[in-house]
């Protein structure tokens, strides 16, 4: 065949393939040989094709004949059929059934590809490459691939078949020489990134252990993943914030700390929660293991005693044990130097999170203001964060203001009461996030002595779509079509401009490009986020004059639908969602007001002191003086998406300057079962993350590229014939010529030759052959000197 040059295993193409003639041959959209006018060829040969059934699966089927348009093809079972030829598509042999790489495969369709990995997955071989890309499906059960004998065959080099341990050791040998590494995980909401990226966790701990911090970095995931994970309907263990580590190393290799960053935590879930999920882990972690002396402390209750809690009527996940994760977490909050006493601090508060949802009103006037009931629920948040019952009630009733020049004191009605209310206890959550991340950084903080080596890894929320999508998923979604974009421009977009900076007569590879997209949410004046955050200062704007200004400004943006009341579509790289804008609004503005930053400053208690120095710092103190305006102070504090927007073009700005490492993790079901491969699943997800373009890319491409100079420099000595030579380039030409290296197998470049695969190896072999004769030569010739 005389498409793709690669290496491949030995299989004699002619053979098994239709000969075809370059006439004959008719090549699909993804580059791949369809059966051309090599009908009675193909009929001969019996070749295994595949057939799409009604169900959109495809099955094997064996080529009995062909006439005119139809073909007769036989399924295993002995079934015989008659189908438009149309309908085949060619399948590979089967000694190619399960190759490591993709881009092994002679053909690429999409039923090959599926099939490669699901022969793979059934065999528990989860991870293939694709390209440059190592394709992770999720098991959903305990596969036998890691631990300390598996880390040491691939420190050894002893074992090959992809593995995350593969890509981590890529990726510290790179950090040696001085490259900063980054390990990108992609993948919808359960597909594996976060386990994935501890995998890859241990590898590096596992070689660059030795001063003791390897463990503490390790312990980190069990903190983060109580306080940021929860179950969803689509994952019992799904991130509810975006996470980039840096690991950092000496000189000798060896880890010498490490920094976290975590970005926009799901705050909302802290006082909402949809049927069937749950919020977060800490809490029922607590309310199920804390020990009697802290119960008695916290006045804890348990998990369905409290009204946050309570909006789901699921409690618990099948096969986690809450009180044995806890006892996990204290122990991996004793390892990161949290003291006794801090760790109960920060119990206390989640005490004092749970307890606020508790709090209810009761209307004191006839104009409909409210105050807190005074009960154990509001004597508990007040003992807990250590101030006067009086004030947490005036804090949850009234609103202090400034009219002119004097202060008002507003009262609030039962909706005003409740959000402020919910309000407080999403700051107090939120802070105690970042506090904990803060806690933790220091714990791992890297010494003076920074060397610049450091391996990141980044793991980050996963595109999600739900049957209702909120200001959450807006963000999240937003954050993947970044990430995206990142993994477009870096496989496509710079290979592609290569080629042709480089005048290479190579056939333009189209491939989906999101920019349109995020011109969608970044452009200016008119796009998704500015108008989000104009509407959130306007004191009038509410979500439903959100949605329709979108409508109105947007309606001929090809990524954007407008839909019936407060909704509209977006369609993402991913698919398309439908959004509803109810509290997008309140959700950007993210307001705590005043008064209530107030009361955690006058608190008793360490944490919530802490937090509101930080919540007022980052309200920028813009306030001018302790009080602030009615409505306009609000604009003072930067939105939630303008913030967001910021961390990650900052995020973007990083990743440019680092060698990327890209894992797609794969959902194989939405039932989280073992065992299952929904094909049309997984073809979803390969074909939205470009998976497929990308081995298609790198393969009907020249992977190995090397400069004119350098070859010459390299390869010059092995030419017999010295012509007065000359420049880099008539060199390079002159020794593919003595080489017989075939003109289909390289491209000569304005700067660069461009190699298939594997002809590097072939020089080189010869270089190194010459020159072991060379040095046998110098050492016989100083022998006979001597
Ligand atoms: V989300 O975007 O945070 O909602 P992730 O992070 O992609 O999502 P996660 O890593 O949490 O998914 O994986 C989901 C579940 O799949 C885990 O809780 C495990 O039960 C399961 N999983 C994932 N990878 C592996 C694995 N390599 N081996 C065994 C796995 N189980
Ligand atoms: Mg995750």
């Amino acid at each position: 065949s005389s498409f793709l040059m690669n290496d491949r295993p030995s299989v004699d193409d002619e053979d098994v393939h239709p000969s075809v003639s370059p006439q004959g041959s008719v090549l699909d959209s993804w580059g791949n040989k369809k059966w051309g006018d090599t009908a009675s060829y193909v009929a001969k040969k019996k070749l295994q094709s595949w057939f799409q059934t009604s169900d959109g699966n495809w099955e094997l089927a064996k080529i009995l004949s062909i006439t005119g348009s139809e073909s007769l093809i036989s399924f295993s079972e002995g079934k015989v059929s008659k189908v438009n030829s149309d309908s085949l598509l060619p399948a590979n042999p089967e000694i190619l059934d399960g190759v490591d790489d993709l881009m092994q495969l002679s053909y690429l369709n999409e039923p090959s590809v599926l099939y490669n990995l699901q022969y793979r997955y059934d065999r528990d071989m989860i991870y293939s490459k694709a390209g440059p890309v190592l394709v992770a499906i999720n098991p959903f059960k305990k596969i036998p691939l890691y631990g300390s004998d598996y880390i040491e065959a691939y420190k050894s080099k002893s074992i090959d078949s992809p593995h995350v341990y593969a890509i981590a050791d890529t990726a510290i040998r790179e950090m040696i020489r001085g490259f900063l590494n980054v390990s990108l995980l992609y993948g919808e909401s359960g597909a594996g990134k976060t386990e994935t990226a501890k995998i890859a966790m241990q590898y590096l701990a596992a070689l660059g252990g030795g001063s003791g911090i390897e463990y503490e970095i390790l312990k980190t995931n069990p903190i983060l993943e109580a306080f940021g994970n929860a179950k969803t309907s689509r994952n019992n263990n799904s991130s509810r914030f975006g996470k980039l580590i840096e690991i950092h190393f000496s000189e000798t290799g060896k880890i010498s700390g490490a920094k976290i960053q975590t970005f926009l935590l799901e705050k909302s879930r802290v006082v909402q929660c949809t049927e069937g999920e749950r919020s977060y882990h800490s809490f029922y972690q607590l309310c199920a293991g804390a020990p009697p002396s802290l119960r008695e402390k916290l006045k804890l209750k348990s998990a369905n005693e409290y009204k946050y809690l309570q909006q789901s009527t699921c409690y618990s996940i099948n096969g986690v044990d809450d009180a044995e994760e806890f006892r996990v977490v204290v122990e991996a909050l004793d390892a990161v130097h949290v003291s006794k006493e801090n760790q109960e601090n920060a119990f206390a508060m989640l005490a004092a999170v749970l307890w606020l949802g508790n709090v209810t009103f009761s209307i004191v006037d006839n104009e409909n203001h409210v105050e807190p009931v005074i009960d154990e629920a509001l004597l508990n948040v007040a003992q807990l964060i250590g101030c006067e019952a009086d004030d947490l009630k005036l804090a949850l009733s009234t609103r202090k203001m400034k009219v002119n020049n004097d202060i008002i004191v507003q009262k609030l009605t039962l909706a005003q009461a409740t959000d402020t209310r919910d309000a407080l206890a999403k700051s107090i959550y939120s802070c105690l996030f970042d506090w904990l991340v803060e806690q933790i950084n220091k714990s791992l903080a890297v010494g003076k002595r920074r060397t610049g080596r450091s391996i990141s890894i980044l793991d980050i929320y996963g595109f999600e779509s739900f049957d209702v999508n909120s200001f959450e998923q807006f963000c999240i979604n937003y954050a993947n079509e970044r990430l995206q974009q990142h993994f477009n421009r870096h496989l496509f977009k710079l290979e592609q401009e290569e080629y042709i900076q480089d005048g290479i007569d190579w056939a333009k590879v189209e491939f989906e490009d999101n920019q349109d997209c995020l011109n969608l949410f970044e452009k200016k004046p008119l796009g998704l986020l500015t108008l989000l955050d104009e509407e959130s200062t306007f004191p009038n704007g509410t979500d439903m004059t959100f949605a329709t200004k979108l409508k109105q400004h947007l309606k001929t943006n090809s990524c954007f639908r407008g839909e019936r009341g407060k909704a509209f579509t977006v369609y993402h790289y991913a698919g398309e969602v439908m959004y509803d804008t109810s509290g997008f609004l309140e959700k950007n503005r993210d307001f705590l007001h005043l008064d209530s930053i107030q009361l955690l400053s006058s608190c008793t208690c360490e944490l919530p002191q802490a937090f509101a120095s930080n919540l007022l710092s980052l309200s920028e103190k813009a306030v001018l003086g302790p009080l602030h305006k009615s409505g306009g102070a609000d604009s003072q504090k930067l939105s939630v998406v303008t913030k967001f927007k910021g961390q990650l073009f900052q995020l973007m700005q990083r990743l440019e300057s680092t060698t990327p490492h890209f894992i797609r993790c794969i959902k194989p079901n939405n039932s989280q079962s073992p065992g299952i491969y929904h094909q049309g699943l997984v073809l979803q997800q390969l074909r939205c993350c470009g998976v497929l373009e990308v081995v298609r890319i790198s393969r009907s491409g020249f992977p190995t590229r090397m400069s004119h100079q350098k070859f010459a420099r390299r390869y010059g000595f092995l030419l017999l014939e010295h012509v007065a030579i000359q420049d880099p380039l008539s060199v390079s030409v002159a020794i593919l010529h003595q080489f017989d290296i075939l003109p289909e197998m390289y491209q000569i470049g304005y700067t660069k030759l461009f190699f298939r695969t594997g002809q590097i190896g072939k020089l080189e072999d010869t270089r190194n052959r010459t020159l072991n004769g060379i040095l046998r030569v110098q050492s016989c010739f100083r022998g006979h000197k001597a």
